[in-house]
């Protein structure tokens, strides 16, 4: 009987305490505010568009903090109204003070968060090749190149707001053609023999160029999933133009094609085990892709789980994957001199992780000394001291750190930070320098200062202690309003001009401005109503040699 009694007193209990959970719950969820279906339509597309590239289309965070309901409903609505408002030192875009989303899309974005993120569908071979379009068959493709252009030194520039890439001839700084591509197209790579450019949107949309047509035509087409950002073509001897390989942030996964016509031939899934903690993640999407130039592999960098997968390609049915663990939230990074060793920020940890590409090995982790490395693919030189090093400038602050390249001839100083200098401020996101000059390169596009992020810095390797020079960029190009962010420098292919957008919203004018390198003068200011919002530039030669 008592035994009984205690039963039933301690049922009552659980019921007590199970229904006063649920009832905290459902309280909790009355507290979250509603979107009617159009605004909740209108989030998931502002929050693919503007968000999901840095938290995640499962909102897990990487770049970005993760903004789970257990976070955002802790934080609360006029938190999250005014921090997309506001933005924040630590690299959060201001997006109302900067009139890019206005007060009704902030209001929206502040409840889309509060609310679960819907899942959005996988891609797989059905779908993918539903996408194919070759447009020109390889047998109905000259067999030389028919046109008068010269290719290395072709600049494909993204165009992100257009979904357009405008490719531009490095000597008459002419637009050669406007093309169309997949929505905020994001890179341009070449094959390895510079007939073939891929160029990938942000909707997993890759368009392959040839460029040896009468005219550069978009002779096939794919869509390698929902969201994505790289594509990468195989460059080992014996292999130049045969294969291509793109990643997606969603579905997590990435897929091998043909190079030339880019059908699609297997595709294989990222979800998998972190790294360090080896819990299993959902969403692990796939960051930079580079070709190795000493093995018939892809070197893919998978961010979330911080594995970097080498993709050895000679027998795809029968696929070798070597799986270096490395780090966290791998992003983007560029090949030592040599072009043995790949360097790639693990942002969010503050690292660099280096890869033996000879070897399949990671050769170290090194701690950059800055707050959140950002790249691009880094910059190659000689250090009048510490002999060759590599350079990455960072997100969070205003530290440029040189790591030593060399564990042949200078051991000592081999992944490891020889030197840091400062530059402007924070808000960085490329650097950059050419074998042939002896300048180094760093923008601020994302400083919130508008004198900083219209211009750029550019440091004298032999002196590096001499500080910097500033370069008004944005005043040079002559355009009045705006934002004017000055964005990713890049060289010809003689190395003796250096090429930065003046990236400007999309109803706004842009430009491009071409600085001569030795005397770090105005060269030329290229201007045309068709160059909307360009950012990223990719010199043919340089792209395909890796030569940064
Ligand atoms: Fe990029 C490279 C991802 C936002 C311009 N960007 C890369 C790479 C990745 C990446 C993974 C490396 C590709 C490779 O090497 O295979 N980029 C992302 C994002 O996830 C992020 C942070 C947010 C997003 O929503 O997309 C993002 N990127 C931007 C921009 O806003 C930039 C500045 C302007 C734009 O055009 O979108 C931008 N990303 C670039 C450029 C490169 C790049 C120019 C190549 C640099 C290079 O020199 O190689």
């Amino acid at each position: 009987m008592a035994l009984g009694m205690a039963l039933l007193a301690s049922s009552a209990l659980v019921g007590i305490t199970v229904s006063s959970a649920r009832a905290e719950e459902a309280a909790a969820n009355a507290a979250v505010p509603t979107l009617s279906p159009a605004e909740f339509e209108e989030g998931k597309q502002i929050y693919f568009e503007r968000c999901a590239g840095c938290h995640g289309v499962l909102r897990k965070g990487a770049t970005g903090k993760p903004l789970t309901t257990d976070k955002t409903r802790e934080l609360g609505y006029e938190y999250l109204r005014d921090f997309i408002t506001y933005g924040s030192a630590a690299g959060m875009p201001n997006w109302g003070t900067s009139n890019e989303l206005t007060e009704r899309q902030i209001d929206i974005m502040a409840r889309y968060v509060l609310n679960e993120p819907p899942q959005p569908p996988e891609w797989g071979m059905a779908e993918m090749r539903d996408s194919w379009k070759l447009h020109v068959p390889v047998d109905k493709r000259p067999t030389k190149q028919m046109n008068g252009l010269d290719l290395d030194n072709l600049f494909s520039v993204t165009l992100r707001d257009s979904g357009e890439i405008a490719l531009i001839d490095g000597a008459s700084k002419q637009i050669v053609k406007i093309i169309k591509t997949g929505y905020a197209v994001h890179i341009s790579r070449m094959s390895a023999s510079g007939r073939y450019l891929y160029a990938i949107g942000r909707d997993g949309k890759i368009d392959l160029i040839d460029l040896w047509m009468p005219e550069p035509t978009t002779v096939a087409e794919l869509k390698i999933g929902i969201e994505a950002r790289s594509v990468e073509t195989s460059k080992f001897h014996g292999w130049e133009d045969r294969l291509a390989i793109a990643g997606s942030y969603w579905p997590p996964q990435y897929v091998i094609m043909d190079g030339p016509t880019l059908e699609p031939v297997k595709i294989v899934s990222t979800r998998g085990m972190t790294v360090d903690t080896q819990e299993y993640h959902p969403e692990p999407r796939v960051a930079s892709i580079v070709a190795s130039h000493f093995n018939p592999e892809f070197v893919v960098n998978i961010k979330e789980t911080g594995q970097i997968l080498m993709v050895n390609y000679e027998d795809v049915q029968n696929l070798k994957v070597t799986t270096i663990g490395a780090e966290r939230f791998l992003h983007d990074g560029g090949f030592d001199s040599t072009g043995r060793y790949f360097l790639v920020a693990a942002n969010a940890r503050h690292k660099v992780a280096v890869v033996d590409t000879k070897l399949d090995r990671l050769a170290a982790l090194v701690d950059t000394g800055g707050l959140t490395p950002h790249p691009g693919r880094g910059a190659n030189f000689v250090h009048p001291k510490f002999g060759p090093v590599w350079a990455t400038s960072h997100l969070g602050d205003e530290t440029i750190s040189f790591i030593g390249t060399d564990p042949e001839k200078h051991p000592e100083n081999a992944w490891k930070i020889v030197d840091t200098v400062r530059g402007q401020g924070g808000g960085s996101l490329f650097i950059k320098t050419h074998p042939k000059s002896s300048n180094l390169w760093v923008d601020t596009p994302l400083n919130p200062d508008e004198e900083i992020h219209g211009s750029v810095a550019v440091f004298d390797i032999k002196d590096l202690g001499k500080g910097y020079a500033v370069l008004p960029i944005a005043e040079w190009s002559g355009i009045k309003e705006g934002a004017r962010r000055i964005v990713q420098g890049e060289y010809n292919k003689a190395g003796d001009e250096v090429w930065f957008s003046v990236w400007n919203a999309k109803d706004q004018e842009s430009a491009i401005v071409v600085v001569d390198d030795k005397s770090r003068t105005l060269k030329h200011v290229i201007k045309d109503k068709r160059l909307i919002t360009p950012t990223g530039k990719f010199n043919a030669y340089n792209t395909k040699m890796d030569v940064y």
